[in-house]
């Protein structure tokens, strides 16, 4: 099926009093994820993945790890990426939902042990990627990071919660400071309801 771009579920300027600005949204969801739509379709147009959904396209290429599928692989896990991230953020800092809490507490020893650990593995993703918190097969919790646009998807573990630190995701507000970026994402910009509606039981 056609890649689509969502539009955003708020408006451009709706996180900026939360560190996420009218131009880092502009640039980053109008462009930056258009173009992996846009570059998606191209590729798929004639394949065998041209009716495939975007999670088989996501896990079909990565496994067959042929590097012909390489450009389908990065678009398609890139678009399902940036479809996540834009609803795990939200306007307005909400608290977070006690069964989740309970979840991280149990998995991680306490919710600032867990920042510590998915600000750590998203610092030392070195180079474009992703840090995540999953739920695995096993119904654990546990913080990852992948490369470039690998997901969750591909380890069939399910992303609660996802963080890009590619520069284009806070170059523009936080510069190189990649740190200040993931602080200000977990303390500011996650939608905690969101990302409670993904655990599985
Ligand atoms: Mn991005």
């Amino acid at each position: 099926m056609p890649f689509v771009l969502p539009d955003l579920p708020y408006a451009h300027d709706a996180l900026a009093g939360q560190g996420m600005s009218r131009e880092t949204l502009e640039y980053h969801h109008d462009l930056h994820h258009k173009a992996y739509v846009d570059n998606g379709n191209k590729l798929i147009a004639g394949t065998e993945w041209e009716d495939q959904s975007l999670e088989e396209i996501i896990s079909g290429t990565y496994q067959s790890g042929a590097v012909a599928q390489n450009g389908i692989f990065n678009n398609a896990s890139q678009h399902w990426n940036h479809m996540q991230f834009w609803e795990m953020m939200g306007p307005g800092a909400g608290s977070i939902p006690s069964e989740l809490e309970r979840r991280i507490s149990d998995s991680f020893g306490s919710v600032d042990a867990f920042k510590q650990e998915f600000t750590a593995a998203g610092v030392g993703q070195f180079g474009s990627g992703w840090c995540w918190l999953v739920e695995n097969s096993r119904g654990e919790l546990q913080v990852t990071k992948t490369e470039n646009g690998v997901n969750p998807i591909c380890t069939g573990d399910t992303a609660l919660l996802g963080c890009d630190v590619w520069e284009h995701s806070y170059y523009i507000d936080f510069r190189n400071k990649r740190p200040a970026y993931l602080e200000n994402f977990l303390n500011n910009l996650v939608n905690w309801d969101n990302v409670a509606s993904r655990l599985n039981g």
